[in-house]
């Protein structure tokens, strides 16, 4: 049986590849998402993006009853408002990483703090769309 993995996107990250190329890249979330479905043919790699917090508090609620081994997450910038997706991830018992394109550290004040990273098992953050892989390694090996 393919071990199933959640890759979860938040707010604008439907826009990658179209703006701000210098800051997150060129690559699309769709090519990102074929990207990581070729790179783990073995595994059952399931994709969502929202940009409304309620259905990412749903997503996750409902990852908790598939069956799933892990879920990557990139909150975007609910990562530094939200304490329903901290207490959401906090309430499930499927392990979290957050990852996030860009070096949250090397940019404005208020992307320096994580609602979501002390719930999480880890953080990558600054590796572009090289985090999402690497996150999916570590939990195959670790989940
Ligand atoms: O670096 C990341 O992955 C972020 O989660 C991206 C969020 C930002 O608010 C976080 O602080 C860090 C923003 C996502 C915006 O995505 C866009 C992608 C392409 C073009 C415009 C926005």
């Amino acid at each position: 049986m393919k071990h199933k993995f959640l890759i979860l996107n938040g707010p604008n990250l439907n826009l990658l590849g179209e703006r701000e190329p210098d800051q997150y890249g060129k690559i699309s979330l769709e090519n990102l998402e074929d990207d990581l479905r070729d790179a783990f043919p073995d595994l059952e790699l399931s994709f969502f993006q929202s940009n409304h917090e309620g259905e990412l508090v749903d997503c996750l609620h409902q990852a908790h009853h598939t069956g799933l081994r892990g879920i990557v997450f990139n909150p975007g910038a609910y990562t530094h408002t939200s304490v329903a997706l901290r207490d959401a991830v906090k309430a499930i018992s499927t392990p979290v990483i957050e990852v996030h394109l860009s070096n949250i550290y090397s940019r404005e004040p208020f992307r320096h703090f994580s609602y979501l990273a002390p719930v999480c098992v880890g953080q990558i953050s600054g590796l572009g769309t090289g985090g999402y892989g690497l996150a999916i390694r570590w939990l195959i090996s670790n989940s």
